[in-house]
């Protein structure tokens, strides 16, 4: 996979183009104004030495005069950018954007791909894919306390409120692999609750997207068919979703794709078969004081529930 990006200063997307642009305008003024500060009380020393008495009353209501003008030429140069920048940031809405809503979970995202005919909404958790070059609409939700979507190289941050809908509106400009980060405290878990942005281009987002519109394999093998029924007997299917099988809770991430994810766990760990049967096996170890129980799977029925889920791609 692409090296993870994370960063405001290497912006992927226009959004994070004009926040960044906005960061440096505010970096030169500031440093100019620290720069003049420092030099003028330098001088300001300099010439105190020499003689204490020395200004007269009309210099000095003139230099104070003229540093006041400077303050606020230099405030409303902040303000003046910032607003635009706001108002650039609006600008993106339209109307073939494409539709993502992510929901805030403590400590997880869940995404659904909006589509006016419900039988193509696609979800999944965790890690989202975005085409190259169109609009996104991200509805953002949260399904407990308060949570903040922040993917750096795409746009700024943007808080989840229970209850409250909100919108933010990005656009990738480059393909490559953006990590977001949930950014507002939300309890113990929260540094372990990153969102994986996979930005395709346009044919490969597409084919991304049918598939995902596809319910999980039926399983081939023996092992594969030991496995599901695993899941579907056991206490998994009351929390997690596998289209196409029994499995359907919702307070848990999709696992209808999940080998097709990098990462498990929000992010904590590469999503290969170890990892995978550490997680599965003792959860609490990996991510302690996650929503997820340790099972307590005889290691027969472990090894069949790998093969499975190695199949859900
Ligand atoms: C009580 C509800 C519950 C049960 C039962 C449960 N899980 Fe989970 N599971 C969760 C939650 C919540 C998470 C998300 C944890 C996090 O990342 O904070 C999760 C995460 C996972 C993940 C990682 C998904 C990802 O994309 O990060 C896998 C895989 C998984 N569970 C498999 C299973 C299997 C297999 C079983 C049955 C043996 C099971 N779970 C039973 C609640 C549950
Ligand atoms: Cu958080």
């Amino acid at each position: 996979m692409a090296p993870l990006i994370q960063s405001v200063l290497h912006p992927a997307g226009v959004q994070a183009a004009r926040l960044n642009q906005l960061w440096w305008v505010m970096f030169w003024v500031c440093t100019v104004v620290f720069i003049s500060v420092l030099t003028a009380l330098a001088m300001a020393i300099a010439r105190g030495r020499r003689s204490a008495s020395n200004a007269s009353d009309a210099t000095l209501t003139g230099s104070v005069g003229a540093a006041v003008g400077i303050s606020v030429a230099a405030l409303l140069v902040l303000l003046t950018a910032s607003e635009i920048t706001g108002r650039d940031l609006d600008a993106l809405k339209a109307q073939n954007a494409l539709r993502i809503q992510i929901t805030g979970n403590q400590w997880w995202w869940d995404v659904q791909y909006l589509n006016p005919d419900p039988s193509l909404t696609v979800v999944t958790a965790n890690e989202i894919h975005v085409p190259v070059g169109r609009p996104v609409g991200i509805v953002a939700k949260s399904n407990d306390v308060i949570h903040s979507l922040w993917i750096p190289a795409l746009h700024g941050k943007r808080d989840l409120l229970p209850g409250r809908q909100s919108e933010i509106w990005l656009q990738a400009d480059r393909a490559g692999v953006y990590r977001g980060q949930c950014a507002e405290y939300c309890g113990a878990q929260h540094a372990k609750m990153a969102l994986t942005v996979v930005a395709d281009l346009p044919d490969d987002f597409e084919r991304w997207l049918s598939h995902m519109r596809g319910p999980a394999p039926p399983p081939a093998t023996e092992s594969q068919m030991r496995g599901r029924d695993v899941i579907e007997r056991g206490p998994c299917a009351m929390c997690h979703s596998i289209a196409g099988t029994l499995a359907g809770g919702r307070t848990a991430p999709d696992l209808t794709h999940l080998a097709s994810r990098s990462a498990i766990g929000a992010g904590s760990i590469p999503n290969t078969r170890g990892n995978l049967a550490g997680w599965i096996a003792d959860p609490q170890h990996i991510k302690p004081g996650n929503k997820m129980p340790a099972t307590g799977l005889a290691s027969e029925e472990l090894q069949a529930l790998l093969d499975y889920l190695e199949t859900l791609k």
